[in-house]
This record gives structure tokens, sequence and C-alpha cells, in this order.
């Protein structure tokens, strides 16, 4: 699952992305717009350390998400091709959008127009890739190439990206409309950048109160398809992140801080991705797995091996309220909190599953 980390020249996407990773990737100005940089972040979960103090594992694995930091994205750079910041976010999953709000100058006016025109350049370069595709499709459709299959499947699509284009030409971004699940998968494989979910990362100075205030009214004001928006103090928090943690604590606390943004962010687009964890605990790991919301129990036990999904049994599974309720698999078995889940069950976040499998 790749989240990518879009924005204008300079608002401090680097250093929002150093701060999300714990890299130390150089920041400035001027950094290449050709290299994307990368980097696997572990999702904070309390409760992971709340069933290690519980099961006394000799691991714990975090969920994870991957962060891509591209080049800046200046105005008009949609309209070209080898925009290679645009390009490198295509096959992301979902937008993580930087905006700079460290500035004296900073108001919600200059924050709103600094993502309009973000937005403008994933409605430009949408446009450009629906365009061509409309155009090629045309031409087959007419020319009635293909089977009858076929022919009706390029129809279809047709259909689909003319309703899109007409938002694009409304200038509004394509997440905002519904779609099918099967159109969903179309929309990704053309990698359009406007359909992704996305989020807004406002990036605030050191002083986080008149940032955050800043941002609250930004994001009480602009169209309704407006993003979520979380304000940040990157730089901060990238040399936060630098620290030791014991060193880091200390520093925290004397600024009076008692949350790192970074991780709400982290915990954010994950939910932006549409993934929950569910949990598996034992003596020897305490481990979040990801899954699709939706996903059932079958899938979960893919997620962990392809065996436990071939030999199947069942789940057994306890909400992880409940388990930590009773203490522990015995007790939660004994008061009828620990259920007994067959493949097509539907997994929820939290849920501390148990596979019996046999192959
Ligand atoms: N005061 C302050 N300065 C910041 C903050 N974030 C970034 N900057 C400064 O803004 C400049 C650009 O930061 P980067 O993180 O490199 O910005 P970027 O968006 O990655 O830039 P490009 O990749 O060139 O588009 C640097 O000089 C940073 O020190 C912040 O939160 N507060
Ligand atoms: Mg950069």
């Amino acid at each position: 699952m790749e989240i990518g980390i879009a924005g204008p020249p300079g608002s401090g996407k680097t250093t929002v992305f150093n701060a999300l990773s714990r890299s130390h990737v150089q920041v400035g100005r001027f950094s290449s717009a050709q290299e994307a940089h990368r980097a696997v972040v572990k999702v904070p979960d309390p409760r992971l350390h709340i069933l290690a103090q519980m099961f006394k594992p000799k691991s714990i694995k975090p969920a994870e998400v991957q962060y891509v930091d591209v080049g800046g994205l200046a105005k008009g750079a949609g309209l070209e091709s080898a925009s290679a910041g645009l390009g490198q976010l295509r096959t992301v999953d979902a937008l993580i959008m930087v905006l700079a709000a460290f500035d004296a100058s900073a108001t919600p006016d200059s924050l709103l127009a600094d993502l309009d025109s973000l937005e403008s350049e994933f409605i430009l370069s949408d446009l450009a890739v629906i365009e061509r595709r409309v155009d090629r499709l045309d031409r087959e459709v007419r020319m009635g190439a293909g089977n009858p299959a076929d022919r009706q499947q390029k129809a279809h699509e047709l259909a689909l990206l003319r309703r899109l284009k007409e938002v694009l030409d409304r200038a509004e971004p394509l997440r905002t409309i519904p779609v099918e699940p099967e159109e969903r998968v179309l929309l990704r494989s053309f990698g359009l950048l406007s359909a992704k979910p996305a989020l807004v990362i406002a990036n605030v100075g050191d002083d986080l109160d008149p940032g955050t205030r800043l941002v609250a009214e930004a994001a009480a004001r602009g169209p309704s398809w407006k993003p979520d928006m979380l304000a940040i103090a990157g730089r901060l928090e990238m040399e936060l992140a630098e620290l030791d943690p014991s060193e880091a604590e200390e520093f925290m606390a004397a600024m009076g801080v008692t949350e790192l943004a970074a991780d709400r962010v982290i915990q954010a687009s994950y939910r932006l991705l549409d993934l929950i964890s569910f949990l598996t605990a034992g003596p020897d790991e305490v481990r979040a797995w990801t899954v699709r919301r939706g996903a059932t129990a079958l899938d979960a036990a893919a997620a962990i091996h392809t065996d436990l999904a071939r030999g199947f049994i069942r789940a057994e599974v306890v909400p992880y309220p409940d388990l930590v309720d009773t203490a522990g698999f015995p007790e939660a078995r004994r008061r009828g909190k620990l259920r007994s889940e067959g493949k097509q069950y539907v997994v929820q976040d939290g849920d501390v599953i148990n596979i019996l499998f046999n192959v």
C-alpha cells in the first residue's frame, strides 16, 4: 500500500516525509524532481502494546504503509507529459497533499488557493489521460472491431469515461463521485490522480496554536469535496524524529506536546486507504495484519499464509476490548466472548483472530 506525498514546490513534502518515516532526506527548496524517496512506516497502534503486556511475546509487529515523496508540482506541470512528479504519483493508492502554512504570510485563503491549484493540476492531467483514451475507444467502437463482448465492454468504458470527463470539465476532482467497484478498478488502471483518496496536511510553523487555528478556518470553508485537513508542524516533528526516543520525550514534555501529529497522520492515511487491522496474539508474536475493510475470515487467513487459507477450518475471534476485559483466551472462551466463525465472516478492525487449519 503506497501513499504519495504531493504538493507545490517547497511546501515541506520532504520535511513531512522525514517526520512520518524518521528518514533523513536532505530538505531544501531545490530538491530534485527526478528522484522519489520511499520509506516503509509502522502504523502506531496502542492495542499492540496492551496485548504485549498480556502475552509477553518475543516480538511485536505493527502494520506498515509505504510513503513516496516526489518533487514539487509546479503550476502547469500537469500539461507536460514528462512531469516526473505527477508520473510517479499515478501508481500510488492514496495521496497526502502537503501545503505550506509555516510562513507568516499564510492565510486560510492562501491554503485553499494552494489546494485549488494542486487539484487543478490533477484535474488537467486526468483530462488529458481521459481524452486520449476516449479518442482511441471512440475510433475502435466506430470501426466495430472485436467480438460482441469486446464491443460491449468498450461501450461501457466509453460511457464511464464520458461521465468522468463531465465531472472534470466542471473542475471537480473524480474522488467526489460514486463509482461502482468494477469501475474503480478501471480508474486505478488509468492512474487517475483526482480519483485517489486524499488527505490535506497543512505544514504549520513551530508555534502550533496559530497554525491549528489557520487550518480549522480553512477546513470550515471551501468546496464540499475538499479532503480532510490536518495540521502538522513539519520541521519541528522532523527534528523530534531525529532525536532518540527518551530525548524526544523530554523535549516534548518541555514544549507541552503530548502526541506527535505524525502518528495521527499515519493513522489517518491508513484509514484513507480503507484498511483495517486484525490482530494475532501469542507467546511468539503480537502482530497487526492489514486487510481491506470488508475482508472475510478467509482473506485474513490468506494474509497470514496461503496454507492457512487452503486448510481453513474456522476462525476463533475475540474483539480486542473483550480480550482485554477477560485477560486472555481461556477466560474469553469461558465467558462466551470467543466466537467461532466460518470463511465468510466479515473481519472487524481490532478482531483478535486465531485461524484453525489443517493441511
Ligand atoms: N519554518 C519552517 N520551515 C519549513 C517547514 N517545513 C519546511 N520548511 C522549509 O521549507 C523548505 C522546503 O522544505 P522541503 O521539505 O524540502 O520542501 P519540499 O516540498 O520537499 O520541496 P521540493 O521537493 O523542492 O518541492 C526548506 O528550507 C525547509 O526548511 C516548517 O514546518 N517550518
Ligand atoms: Mg522535496
